[in-house]
């Protein structure tokens, strides 16, 4: 689900109950809580019918004496549901045992459910985990999303590296869905803005389309609590079908109304270079954050008893913009309250302001989204009116703020946090800029402040600068007038009540570096709330053993709730039959990745061999680059060896690389060629046999994930320092026992502080040097090691196939040519990564050590659950306590 990246998850979180650990009775509705499905048979179709039953719109608090109120987050939807919903019901047990009654395996039946793959990857999984620890900690919070009938591409690997085709998920049905045809709303795109006699906007005409929601029941775990998610469908309303072009044998024509509706939800990140796509993309923003915020506003309405009470709106709803994706909630909730209920500005701001809260989830520049202002006056005439009113409040409110006494000082802010850029100041400020030598404004006073000798400029400077400046002019190309844009991020901090980054490191770049300007003016928006993965999907059900052995030397499977309880493991770190149990756990889920491995790619690894993985997408930042030369460099090291050297040098590894690269990123797009060819030569290569396998897994998806992280050994999480926001994989593989070798980035950090520094293998530049690192490769001063060049020099001379690696290895070099200068600094940490590895490799050999290693990292992930991720949204942003069935 996912309005994501650029059309991508967001969610929001309801309920903000006035007394603690609230109660209530079942049923429970529509309203926050669905119902409790544990008192259902375990048959998705029953399941479904019960919950539609439930989920009737009975007034949900007319007989409970408590105030309600309620969170809300746009969220995607990934990885299967059916061992998560019977697993968080606790009955594994007895859906195996009916199954089996009818000649079936759990596995089996499981396997059959595809992926819901609505979101793009770590974004997407972070909303899905949250949704699993609302439901559990009986947060009454709800998620929105678009019904996407394409998830994100499957991947094939060709001869040529990726290619995608389409997920149709949906093709065998979607048993988890009940749609909600009495739950819709109208969407409106294009028309014009017009004053009515009250003197209120009003938005008309243009092109109206259908959301439909679509309820997917997020059932929690040991709980009777059921929250929702709601994903909507798009279609054309049902009198805009043109019978008659129909019936003159126009078909086409007939459809095109209807076709132009349902393309909204067709696929997850439609391509967006051409117009078309931009407009669709837009659209698909727009279409979640209105239908959302229409239901949203149904529901506050339906509780009010008659009796609105607008002011309290904040106190009921919560709206957490899961990055930038729903940025319109905010033009969209003043346009309803303005407009349609009829409200004042102030009054919609204060409301809207108090509601919505913004979470980052990226420093890259180029994924803060930025819209043009053409296409979106176009689309969204009235909220683009809306936002050039925030706009010049902002402006106001820059303005008071740092006073006009120095106008250069003043000009940087504004075009720094403006939400509207590459625009003239408003005609009501312009003036202030007029002629700043001529009247500066003393900010204590207010008063013109008096020229001195030195500012004044003389008739004859005046002159020559004007001759100046006319042949300067002559001289130049002529000016590109650079595109309006709105700045969606701009517009986030600027409405949110709250900004916060999704580790500690990154929160701090937020603050320092993003949004430096805003956190000067609003410091106390600006927090962190460091992401968090699901102890249940992430250990206890993916990794069963691990989970039953946990609970063995815990004495209780409190754990799973209470992830703090880990920690427990730690007094046995050295117990010997521990290290044999766990050893063994690793080694059945090693097992069955070999098979898997097999079964997809053909190659046979060695379960003795360290499984060292890394999963994510392909994004040069997460340089996955870095980890394939450092297998070059391996495999040249023992090409140069003979067997009996190579075999007394090296612990046999099998290197796993999985993830996909979005279809018109031709440079990730490289990078996976270079590795499956890597992979092709060492693979085959007869000196080397079990010692490397280099093994590039098709189609990475949560379910892949979930077979692979138990059994890693070794996990590479090595993102230039400052550029990966948290991670959550580096949280899911910690968990599962599995050592890092990482960077100091994003959730990197605390995971190192936490399992102990002796337990995580960090290399590599720090995020605070990376700037004046990359001005001193800019500038030709950088010296790549040998090691490195050699590395290069093994690659280009053809090892690895006939395939040209110029683009690849150019964009690790200087300015010319393909060069890129070395952006993601592969080079400069290459030396540092390659002797970590070998630390690696010595502490692998050990395996005492290892394992003690290994037992740390589960007891020091405790920090990571979701769950107390989810305590603090609720209690620091959105105010919510939990309320629990009875
Ligand atoms: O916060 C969830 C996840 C982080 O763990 C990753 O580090 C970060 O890259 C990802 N961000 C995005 C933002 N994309 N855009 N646009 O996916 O969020």
């Amino acid at each position: 689900v996912s309005l994501l990246t650029r059309v991508k998850p967001s969610f929001c979180v309801r309920c903000v109950s006035s007394e603690p650990k609230q109660r209530v009775r079942e049923p429970v509705t529509e309203e926050g809580v669905l119902s409790d499905l544990s008192t259902f048979p375990p048959d998705a179709a029953s399941i479904a019918s019960s919950i539609k039953y439930h989920a009737e719109f009975t007034p949900l608090f007319s007989s409970n004496n408590f105030e309600p109120s309620k969170a809300f987050f746009a969220t995607a939807q990934s990885g299967r549901a059916l061992l998560n919903a019977i697993g968080n019901l606790e009955l594994t047990g007895e859906y195996a045992d009916a199954l089996e009654k009818l000649g079936h395996t759990l596995e089996t039946v499981a396997s059959q459910e595809p992926d819901a793959a609505l979101g793009n990857g770590g974004l997407g999984r972070l909303a899905s985990c949250f949704l699993d620890s609302l439901a559990t900690l009986n947060y009454p919070a709800w998620g929105y999303g678009l019904r996407y009938k394409y998830g994100l591409f499957k991947q094939h690997l060709t001869k040529d590296g990726q290619e995608e085709v389409a997920e149709n998920w949906l093709e065998i049905g979607n048993p988890w869905e009940i749609v909600r045809n009495d739950v819709s709303y109208t969407v409106k795109f294009y028309g014009k803005v017009v004053m009515s006699s009250d003197g209120k906007s009003r938005w008309i005409g243009g092109e109206d389309i259908v959301a439909v929601a679509y309820d997917v029941p997020i059932p929690g775990y040991k709980t009777k609590t059921t929250i929702n998610l709601r994903l909507w469908s798009t279609k054309v309303p049902s009198d805009q079908f043109d019978l008659s072009a129909f019936n003159a044998g126009e078909h086409s024509k007939a459809c095109e109304a209807q076709t132009n509706a349902e393309k909204i939800c067709y696929i997850l990140y439609p391509g967006d270079e051409s117009e078309e796509g931009k407009i669709l993309r837009l659209k698909q923003q727009y279409t979640l954050c209105s239908a959302s915020l229409q239901d949203i506003i149904a529901r506050f309405e339906r509780r009010s008893d008659g009796s609105v009470r607008w002011e309290e709106f904040p106190d009921k709803v919560a709206v957490q913009m899961n990055d930038t994706h729903p940025t319109l909630c905010i033009p969209e909730l003043m346009r309803i309250l303005m407009d349609v209920k009829g409200l004042t500005w102030s009054e919609a701001w204060k409301i809207t302001e108090r509601t919505v809260a913004y979470t980052n989830h990226t420093v890259l520049p180029e994924a803060l989204e930025k819209w043009s202002y053409e296409l979106m006056q176009r689309l969204l005439p009235r909220h683009v009116e809306i936002i050039e009113m925030i706009d010049k409040q902002l402006i106001e409110d820059i303005i008071s703020e740092y006073g006009t006494s120095n106008p250069e000082m003043l000009e940087k802010k504004l075009v720094s946090m403006r939400i509207l850029e590459n625009f003239d100041l408003p005609a009501s400020v312009a003036g202030l800029f007029a002629n700043p030598e001529e009247n500066p404004i003393d900010d204590k006073t207010g008063e013109k402040v008096e020229a001195t000798d030195a500012d004044t400029v003389t008739d004859k400077e005046e002159s020559e600068g004007e001759e100046k400046s006319k042949n300067e002019a002559a001289n130049k190309e002529p000016a590109i007038t650079p595109p309006k844009m709105v700045r969606m991020a701009n517009l986030c901090v600027v409405a949110g009540h709250s900004v916060n980054g999704v580790a500690e490191i990154h929160s701090e770049i937020v603050k320092k570096d993003v949004f430096n300007d805003f956190f000067q003016l609003w410091p106390e928006k600006f927090q962190n709330k460091t992401n968090g993965v699901t102890p249940r999907r992430w250990i206890h059900f993916c990794n069963p053993d691990l989970s039953a052995l946990i609970t063995k030397w815990t004495s209780s499977n409190d754990w799973i709730l209470k992830t703090e309880k880990l920690s427990e493991l730690q007094k046995f770190a050295d117990n010997e039959d521990l290290h044999n149990e766990w050893r063994a756990t690793k080694r059945i889920n090693k097992i069955k990745v070999a098979s898997f491995l097999k079964e997809k790619t053909g190659y046979s690894v060695n379960p003795d061999a360290m499984f060292d993985i890394q999963v994510k997408r392909i994004h040069e930042y997460k340089r996955q680059l870095l980890n394939i030369l450092g297998i070059v460099y391996r495999y040249k090291k023992m090409k140069d060896m003979n067997a009996a050297e190579r075999k007394a040098n090296f612990v046999p590894r099998v290197c796993i690389f999985g993830g996909k690269a979005f279809s018109t990123y031709v440079q990730a797009k490289r990078i996976i060629k270079f590795i499956t060819d890597v992979g092709a030569t060492i693979n085959h290569d007869p000196d080397i046999g079990d010692l490397l396998k280099v093994i590039f897994v098709p189609d990475y998806n949560v379910t892949v994930a979930e077979l692979l992280i138990p059994a890693s050994e070794l996990s590479q999480h090595i993102s230039t320092a400052g550029m990966e926001a948290s991670g959550t994989s580096n949280m899911k593989f910690s968990m599962n026992g599995c050592i890092l070798i990482g960077t100091l980035d994003g959730a990197n950090v605390e995971i190192r502080q936490e399992v102990g520094e002796d337990n995580f293998f960090l290399f590599g530049a720090r995020a605070e040097d990376i700037a004046s690192l990359r001005k001193e490769r800019a500038e030709g001063k950088f010296v790549p090691d040998e090691r490195f060049e050699e590395v290069k020099k093994f690659v280009k001379s053809g090892v690895f196939g006939p395939h040209n690696y110029d683009e690849l290895m150019g964009s690790l070099e200087g300015n010319e040519g393909f060069g890129r200068a070395d952006y993601f600094l592969v080079a400069k940490d290459f030396p540092s990564y390659i002797e970590c590895q070998e630390k690696v490799d010595v502490a692998y050999r050990d395996q005492r050590r290892w394992t003690k290693m290994s037992i740390l990292n589960t007891a020091g992930s405790s920090k990571f659950s979701s769950d107390r991720t989810i305590h603090e949204y609720a209690k620091d942003i959105w105010n919510i306590q939990p309320l629990e069935l009875i």
